[in-house]
């Protein structure tokens, strides 16, 4: 396998300089959030941290942790540990509760974030040239922005066209031969779908950098197969400065590469806080070390993944290696007694032959007893009982199948909704 790196010494620096740095890094983050923050020098001198005597990775597990409830609390600026003066941009997410969760940038926290993107870049194969076209919203949301910086670090030629007017998406990449497509995961189903209708191949298409939303295996072959690309699943947030900065899978294709010498990355039991023995599933937890304006420190992402690996990769790669997010904490439903994530179904649905990769999920809630409802658009042929039947299977209990023609549901433009909940 040919690797190319974008910052080839980082990314491929020995377990050792990987302590080191994080190490370093470590110490140096305590003294910069505690000397600049009121809030963050409070809260660590409550858990008796002294920026002075902090002795780096040995003492991690002494810090608090935090969550998107302090970055409510401390809207819109609370948590910042530079002046207003020296920020240069802030990008903001509104999640499900609809309290904002901002994120402020100084000039070399967008060169930070550049830098990881732009790894991520040369990871999937984007060489210096290519036209990259950007689909994810330019604003608030850290998409769009995210894989702007870091095209613009990586070299590549940006078709900046945001969300939304997907015929004028396909007819651009037509056009400018587009060989990078970054988005949205379910924005790139339906770009699949106006290129059919439109009757247009984009054969420069080469390399989808997809994220934002968990994803099954069967939905990265259907996109794979659809688009005739290498899908990449990249993975960041508003917290730890967006889209890329905590990784990406590389050519191997064999778990997320998380930016070491710029992130700490913990799997903790979510309801401990302990960490979980590698190969477990809990849930990911952040440290930016190097970012200035509002670096977190222990966040808890409410995602969930394990630890892959932390050898040497096949592209040469050291960093440590996570798996796919296979859900969030509070998408956990629960029927019948049995726990279960959507990206179980999904899973199970697209195994079913006849059957398209847009869904929802309606929790019906009869009087205090739940039930589901799960609609899906699929061929002629295929029928609520196929689906039903399919699901039970993977499931253990019986949902409601409804089947849709073809077309008839509606398309997200940003991050797709699937779960739904309806009193009866
Ligand atoms: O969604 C950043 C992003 C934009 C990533 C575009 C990739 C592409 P937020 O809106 O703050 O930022 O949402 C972050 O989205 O905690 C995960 O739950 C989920 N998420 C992000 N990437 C992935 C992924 C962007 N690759 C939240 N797989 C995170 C699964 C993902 N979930």
């Amino acid at each position: 396998m040919k690797a190319r790196y974008h910052n080839e010494k980082a990314e491929t620096m020995s377990r050792d300089e990987i302590a080191d740095v994080q190490n370093r890094g470590l110490k140096r983050l305590v003294r910069h959030v505690m000397a600049n923050n009121d809030w963050y020098r409070a809260r660590f001198e409550a858990a008796g941290i002294e920026a002075e005597s902090f002795r780096g990775l040995e003492d991690l597990g002494k810090l608090p942790f935090m969550s998107k409830r302090d970055f409510r609390e401390q809207y819109p600026l609370g948590m910042c540990c530079v002046p207003k003066t020296s920020l240069a941009e802030m990008h903001m997410s509104s999640g499900s509760t609809g309290t904002p969760v901002v994120m402020p940038y100084t000039k070399a926290d967008i060169a930070q974030w550049a830098d990881c993107m732009a790894r991520c870049y040369a990871m999937a194969g984007a060489l210096p040239g290519d036209t990259c076209q950007i689909t994810p919203g330019f604003g608030l949301f850290n998409g769009g922005f995210g894989f702007y910086h870091g095209a613009q670090a990586a070299g590549l030629f940006v078709v900046p066209t945001g969300s939304g007017n997907t015929a004028r998406q396909v007819t651009l990449a037509r056009d400018f031969h587009t060989r990078v497509l970054g988005s949205v995961v379910s924005y790139s189903l339906r770009i699949m779908e106006v290129m059919e209708q439109m009757n247009v191949k984009l054969p420069d298409l080469k390399i989808g950098i997809f994220g934002a939303e968990s994803f099954s295996d069967e939905m990265k072959t259907r996109i794979h197969d659809g688009l005739g690309i290498e899908a990449f699943d990249i993975y960041g947030m508003t917290e730890t400065g967006g889209v890329g900065t905590l990784g990406q899978d590389c050519q191997a294709h064999c778990g997320l590469h998380q930016w070491e010498d710029q992130y700490i990355v913990e799997i903790v039991d979510p309801k401990t806080g302990a960490p979980v023995p590698d190969g477990e599933i809990g849930e990911v937890v952040a440290t930016s070390l190097t970012r200035e304006a509002l670096p977190v420190v222990r966040f808890r992402t409410g995602d969930l993944s394990r630890v892959v690996s932390r050898e040497k990769c096949a592209c040469g790669r050291t960093h440590l290696r996570i798996d796919r997010i296979s859900g969030r904490l509070d998408d956990m439903l629960i029927i019948s007694g049995v726990n279960f994530f959507p990206l179980q179904i999904e899973k199970a649905l697209l195994k079913i032959p006849g059957v398209l990769p847009n869904y929802r999920l309606v929790i019906e809630n009869h009087g205090g007893t739940k039930k589901l409802r799960v609609e899906v658009e699929a061929e002629s042929g295929v029928t609520g009982h196929t689906v039903a039947k399919a699901l039970k299977e993977a499931l253990g209990f019986t949902p409601d199948g409804e089947v849709f023609a073809p077309g008839s549901m509606p398309r997200p433009e940003g991050k797709a909704k699937r779960v739904f909940f309806e009193d009866k």
